[in-house]
């Protein structure tokens, strides 16, 4: 580790965001990434800090269990192309003080620049998740994905329907997102509003919807929280082109609600039975 870039958390973080270029999700400026750091991650990146940290900056939101925390971010306006390139442009690490109200550049952005926009609702979403999970989730990732974007022009903006289409697009979505998915209806991007609407649904999601924006998910590590968008955005390209495919009519056979229920069992997993209660209606691979 002769560099900050050496350090597995920075690999990892830097990875992710090329990961989710490769996959298209992410043009110009869209998207951003943030990681709740372990004690561990900032102790390997510490040397590396800066010798005069940045200005403290209050945030419109507190949180009372991210006190003192750190978290590496994607900058305001930075393209994450870039990221693996000129990581210390594009991304930074930020402290958070020790009423949970205001953050400092620790390390990154050396030509000058802040977190990410969307920053107030990652950390509202963090102090959420980590509450929710016990301290488990540390990855929240926003990214700009087509197909579940396109599909948002089509369906009902309901939690139920897409969770329903999206389990009935691939037989193992239902094992790795068996509480399904939320929605958020069209908001202003970095505002308080979506930040709240986001948080209410993350208190049993570990995935949203931005409706006509993309999908903002969270989990414990980088390979699982990058898992999940995979995963969600690969469903919703499977509807949608079964839905093209069939001239926009209910495809001829569909996975059934008695094989997602097969599924469930055989994976040891509980299916959030709002969703298995809401019955075929609107359902789109209902057939
Ligand atoms: O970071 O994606 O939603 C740019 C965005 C805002
Ligand atoms: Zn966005």
């Amino acid at each position: 580790m002769n560099t900050i870039f050496g350090v597995p958390c920075m690999e990892g973080y830097i990875r992710m965001c090329s990961d989710g270029v490769r996959q298209g999700w992410h043009e110009r400026n869209g998207g951003n990434l943030t990681y709740r750091m372990r004690e561990k991650d900032v102790e390997q990146c510490r040397p590396y800090f800066r010798k005069t940290p940045g200005d403290w900056v209050k945030m419109d939101v507190q949180a009372e269990n991210l006190k003192n925390e750190f978290f590496i971010s994607t900058g305001s306006g930075k393209f994450l192309r870039n990221v693996d390139l000129e990581p210390q442009n594009s991304i930074c690490i930020v402290e958070i003080n020790n009423k949970g109200d205001s953050y400092r550049i620790v390390w990154g952005l050396e030509d000058g620049g802040k977190p990410t926009s969307e920053f107030p609702t990652h950390f509202m979403n963090h102090s959420i998740r980590k509450r929710v999970t016990n301290g488990e989730n540390r990855v929240i990732y926003h990214a700009h994905t087509p197909y579940v974007i396109a599909l948002t022009y089509v369906l009902p903006l309901k939690a139920e329907i897409f969770t329903r289409a999206l389990w009935k697009s691939a037989t193992e979505c239902c094992v790795v997102f068996p509480n399904g998915v939320g929605v958020v209806p069209w908001m202003v991007p970095g505002g308080a509003e979506i930040a709240k609407a986001t948080c209410e649904l993350m208190e049993h999601y570990d995935a949203a919807i931005w409706a006509f924006h993309g999908l903002f998910v969270s989990g414990p590590d980088f390979d699982i929280a990058f898992g999940l968008m995979h995963t969600i955005e690969k469903a919703a390209e499977i509807c949608a082109l079964a839905l093209a495919a069939n001239g926009g009519k209910r495809p001829r056979q569909t996975i059934t609600d008695d094989n997602l229920r097969a599924i469930g069992k055989a994976f040891g997993v509980t299916l959030n039975e709002q969703v298995m209660n809401y019955g075929d209606d609107g359902d789109p691979l209902y057939c």
